[in-house]
Order: C-alpha cells, then sequence, then structure tokens
C-alpha cells in the first residue's frame, strides 16, 4: 500500500464550545484555539478536527448548521478561522473541518425556501411525503427520540428527520443538492484545511421509502462522485462516520483502489457495554475476551485493504478513564494503561480533548445542568413512559453525551481557567486536581505519557506499519500482543483490571535484546520478561531484536 502522510499522523479531536473561551460569553472560541496552539504543538499532533464551527442555531451545538461558509458569532469570525488554519501550519499541524451533510439546520436558507410550498425550487432539498392513513408516511424512528417525520401544516407533508426536528435530511438523490455540497467542500479545501471528518456519512445512500437508512444502495457511488468532485484532488485525510460499518463495509470505503475516504471511524468496540436492544441507555458490563476480539477483527481484516482510525473517545461518548478504566485510586495509570493499548496499534490516533490529562465523568443531580439534546429529549420521552427519575439519571451519568463535552480543565483557578464567564455547561468539581497546569508541571502526568506515545510512533516505522498478532486470546484479564516489520518486534503487555495478573511470555516469541519503550510503573531495565506479576493496570512496551 502506498505510504501517506495520514498513516502516520495523530488526530487531535476539539470540540470548540468547550475549549477554550477568550471573550467571557461562556463559550470557548477560535481565539481559544489560536491561543492554545502552543500546548497541542507540545503534545506533538499533527491534525486537529475541528468539531462543527460554522452558522447554526445550536439545536445540536453546531451538527445542525444555517451556513457553511460562515462561522458561528460565538466563535468568532472567518477571519479568525483563517487565522487559525495558517497559524496551525506554522506549527506544522492541519485542520480537517467537519463536514455535516446529513442534514442541515432548519434555519438554513435552503429549507426556509423549501417550506415556503410544494413547488418552490428549493423543495427537493430535502425528503418530503404526504401523510399515511393520516399519519406519519412510515415508522422509521429519530436517533435523538420519537419518529424521524415532523408534519409541515403549511404545506401538509412530512419532513424525515434522522435527528432533531431542528436538522431536516438532505436530499442525495437530487443532483442539485450533490453540485451545491461540493462547491462548498471546495470553498473549504482552497483554503488549505486537511481535510474532512464526514458526519454519518453512511446515511446519505438512504432509501426512506424502503425503510433504508444506513448503507443504502447510493451510498458507494456519491462518495465516489465526491471524491472526484472534489478531495480527491488534494492531499487530504478524510475519515467517515460510520455507526455500523462491519470489517466487509470499512474495505468499501477505505480500500486505496476504490477512491472513497483514508479510512473511517469504526463503532463496534465501543458498543461492546450496549444492550443489544436498548443500546447506550440499557448498559451492560465489557466482555474483555470479546473486546480483545474484536480490536484483533479490525487490525488483521483492514491489513493492506484499508486503514484502522484508533479511538476511545469523542465528543458522542463517555470518557474512557470512567468507562473502562478507573476514574478514583488509579486513575492515572489505568489512563495511560488505555492509551498503550491503543496507541501501538495499526493506524491513525484520535486524541479528544482532556484525554491526554485524564479527565473524568460527571455526575450533575439535576436534569437541568445537563445541556445535550439526545440526553434531554431521551429524559422527557422516558418519563413518560414511566421510569423513574433516578434510573435515567443513572443512564446519563453513565453514557450521556455531555460527559465529554464539560469544559477543558486549564488550571485549578476558578472555571477551570475555561472562561472568566459563566461557563455554557458546569465545569467537573474534579478540576482542582485534574487540569492541564498540573500535568505541564508533572513529568510522571498523563500529558507527558502521551506525548511520549506521539514521539515514539514518529520515530518508530514499525508502530506504523508492522503486522498485528494478538497473544493470549483466552487470557481473562490481560491484553498482549506484537507488531512486527522486518527484524523488529514491539511487545505490548498490559493489565487490563485492577487485580493483579500474571504475565508468561509465550513460547513462541524469541528475541536477542530488548528495550523498554513506555510503561506506566517503574520498571527495571534489565528485568526478565519470561515471568511478570502485573500491577493494577500496568501497562508496558517493548521493542525486541
Ligand atoms: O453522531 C451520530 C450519531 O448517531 C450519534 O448521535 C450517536 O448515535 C449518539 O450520540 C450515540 O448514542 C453525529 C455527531 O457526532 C453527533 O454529535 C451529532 O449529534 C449527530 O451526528 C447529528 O449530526
Amino acid at each position: 500500500m502506498e505510504r501517506k502522510w495520514w498513516h502516520e499522523a495523530v488526530v487531535y479531536q476539539i470540540y470548540p464550545r468547550s475549549f477554550k473561551d477568550t471573550t467571557g460569553n461562556g463559550v470557548g472560541d477560535l481565539r481559544g484555539i489560536i491561543e492554545k496552539l502552543d500546548y497541542l504543538e507540545k503534545l506533538g499532533v499533527d491534525v486537529i478536527w475541528l468539531s462543527p464551527v460554522y452558522k447554526s442555531p445550536m439545536d445540536d451545538n453546531g451538527y445542525d448548521i444555517s451556513d457553511y461558509r460562515d462561522i458561528a458569532a460565538e466563535f468568532g469570525t472567518m477571519e479568525d478561522m483563517d487565522e487559525l488554519i495558517a497559524q496551525a501550519k506554522e506549527r506544522g499541524i492541519k485542520i480537517i473541518m467537519d463536514l455535516v451533510v446529513n442534514h442541515t439546520s432548519d434555519e438554513h436558507p435552503w429549507f426556509i425556501e423549501a417550506s415556503k410550498s410544494k413547488d418552490n425550487p428549493y423543495r427537493d432539498y430535502y425528503i418530503w411525503r404526504d401523510p399515511k392513513d393520516g399519519g406519519v408516511p412510515n415508522n422509521i424512528p429519530s436517533i435523538f427520540s420519537g419518529p424521524a417525520w415532523e408534519y409541515d401544516e403549511e404545506t401538509e407533508q412530512y419532513y424525515f428527520h434522522l435527528f432533531s426536528k431542528r436538522q431536516p435530511d438532505l436530499n442525495w438523490e437530487n443532483p442539485q443538492v450533490q453540485k451545491e455540497i461540493h462547491q462548498m467542500m471546495n470553498f473549504w479545501l482552497e483554503k488549505g484545511i486537511g481535510g474532512f471528518r464526514m458526519d454519518v456519512i453512511d446515511l446519505i445512500g438512504k432509501e426512506v421509502d424502503q425503510k433504508i437508512t444506513s448503507n443504502g444502495p447510493r451510498l458507494h457511488p456519491l462518495l465516489q462522485e465526491m471524491n472526484q468532485a472534489t478531495f480527491g484532488n488534494y492531499d487530504v485525510l478524510t475519515v467517515g462516520e460510520t455507526w455500523g460499518a462491519t470489517p466487509e463495509i470499512a474495505k468499501l470505503y477505505s480500500d486505496p483502489e476504490r477512491n472513497e475516504l483514508s479510512m473511517i471511524f469504526q463503532f463496534e468496540h465501543m458498543t461492546l457495554d450496549w444492550d443489544d436492544e436498548e443500546g447506550k441507555w440499557s448498559p451492560k458490563p465489557l466482555d474483555f475476551k470479546k473486546l480483545k476480539k474484536v480490536l484483533s477483527k479490525w487490525q488483521t481484516e483492514l491489513k493492506g485493504q484499508g486503514w484502522n482510525s484508533l479511538f476511545w473517545n469523542n465528543h458522542d461518548l463517555p470518557r474512557i478513564v470512567s468507562r473502562w478504566g478507573n476514574d478514583q485510586e488509579y486513575r492515572v495509570e489505568s489512563a495511560k494503561m488505555l492509551a498503550t493499548l491503543l496507541h501501538f496499534m495499526q493506524g491513525t490516533p484520535y486524541i479528544y480533548q482532556g484525554e491526554e490529562i485524564g479527565m473524568t465523568n460527571v455526575k450533575y443531580e439535576s436534569i437541568d445542568d445537563y445541556n445535550d439534546i439526545e440526553i434531554l429529549n431521551f429524559y422527557r420521552d422516558n418519563l413518560k413512559r414511566g421510569y423513574t427519575h433516578q434510573q435515567m439519571m443513572e443512564a446519563i451519568w453513565q453514557n450521556g453525551r455531555d460527559n465529554a463535552r464539560t469544559p477543558i480543565q486549564w488550571d485549578d483557578s476558578e472555571n477551570a481557567g475555561f472562561t472568566v464567564g459563566t461557563p455554557w455547561l458546569k465545569v467537573n468539581p474534579n478540576y482542582t486536581e485534574v487540569n492541564v497546569q498540573e500535568a505541564l508541571n508533572n513529568h510522571d502526568s498523563i500529558f507527558y505519557y502521551y506525548q511520549k506515545l506521539i514521539r515514539l510512533r514518529k520515530e518508530n516505522d514499525v508502530i506504523v506499519y508492522g503486522d498485528y498478532q494478538l497473544l493470549l486470546e483466552d487470557d481473562d484479564s490481560i491484553f498482549v500482543y506484537t507488531r512486527n516489520l522486518a527484524d523488529e518486534q514491539i511487545l505490548v503487555i498490559v493489565n487490563f483490571f485492577k487485580a493483579e495478573a500474571e504475565f508468561i511470555l509465550p513460547e513462541d516469541i524469541s528475541f536477542d535484546n530488548k528495550e523498554l519503550l513506555i510503561s506506566n510503573y517503574e520498571v527495571d531495565e534489565d528485568e526478565s520478561i519470561d515471568k511478570v506479576e502485573l500491577k493494577p493496570y500496568e501497562a508496558r512496551a517493548y521493542r525486541l531484536t
């Protein structure tokens, strides 16, 4: 496979609303990001994925766009955006934009026009259907609760929305829609951005009358056309968000021969502790062996025919240290363990803001302290269905999206140094202990551990290109794998749990020399690894030659 710059890159996701406020309005902004570029350069990342900053009524915090070519006033101006791109470039950092084109905001001029009448030239930019038997055209549900259809009194038809009713789905069967989106993408590419993260891109080939929403028949042709008309003409990174992808589907997107995307985000490992039917609001315990199996399957299946993205977190998911680590006694050790496990795998690693200092989930008592539309809709609808407040709060504490969206904890001053005003979402009360300033002052911090992982990837081709092999598949508590390239081998050993565990070196691993690359406890370099007693959440990586 031809080598690409993004094979070797590490990406950092910024959720701008929660990153750094410079105006005192309680909302993070572009100037706040510019101010923190030196921090990101120090961490060593190559790319920033910027969650949406476009003009938006913020029904879904920017994933509802009313003008793709303008910046939301609360985030700044287009001049700020241009400066961010330029200043990042000076530090060798590329900016990738969030491309949200499954839907727009209901305040987008296209939708305002489309709603005016059945024969408006923009009507067909969206998906409209007549009522059926006096009700919804069919029973497709919205991902944010309730039906995916909203009735428009004025024109006596329903329009389709897979997310909130203020996020009407675009009609991708309309060539005019395709053309407008392609032009908009080129507008951004011409500014010199590093690529796109493509929001719910697996939904654009939908056929609503067939009740097909994801992976529809038109999806891959649409992406190939998009590639040709836009980013295929640039050397950029494209990553599609695709919740239902299997490795087979992933190859359709990311096999270089097919000219679609660089890679996708797959979520198979991220839903292992969700109920098969009820989903995230009904969590179940993680099956650790299944996690090993799933991650390893993705490693081996895409080899040579696609490319993985590696992530534990994003703005929709709970904080990994609270989810599968230990956010109390072993917060630092377990955060480093999880980082080790992921960063030695093959693929492009994504770090979500705050992950590099081990930020944790929050537990607010009152529903009024939450902001996310998904949380609020779930709460409202399930209260009606007879669930108790306590039941729902437990689910929200565990899997609510606001866990990831609390403001970044910069220091131990009021509001964690995020804003001098009132933050739009409450700051996690642990900011006096967990914050960037503390991390930068402490050489054993999670921050410096991530910095080292990033550096190791830059210095060792085997981490980027080596073959992956899972070892000790049936072990209940440790995750062990190797990466191999020519005569080099990396051995990663991780105890996933709090209880101590024993590692015994498999017989087929042989070497003359070993070098400890990184570990989250003090380790004697000369210690034999034939048999190791692993401490709680202990992680080590060796280079064997
Ligand atoms: O997420 C897609 C999506 O399906 C999520 O809403 C997900 O289902 C849910 O959070 C997990 O239960 C993308 C964006 O990442 C998300 O922030 C947006 O709200 C959504 O699309 C709509 O644009």
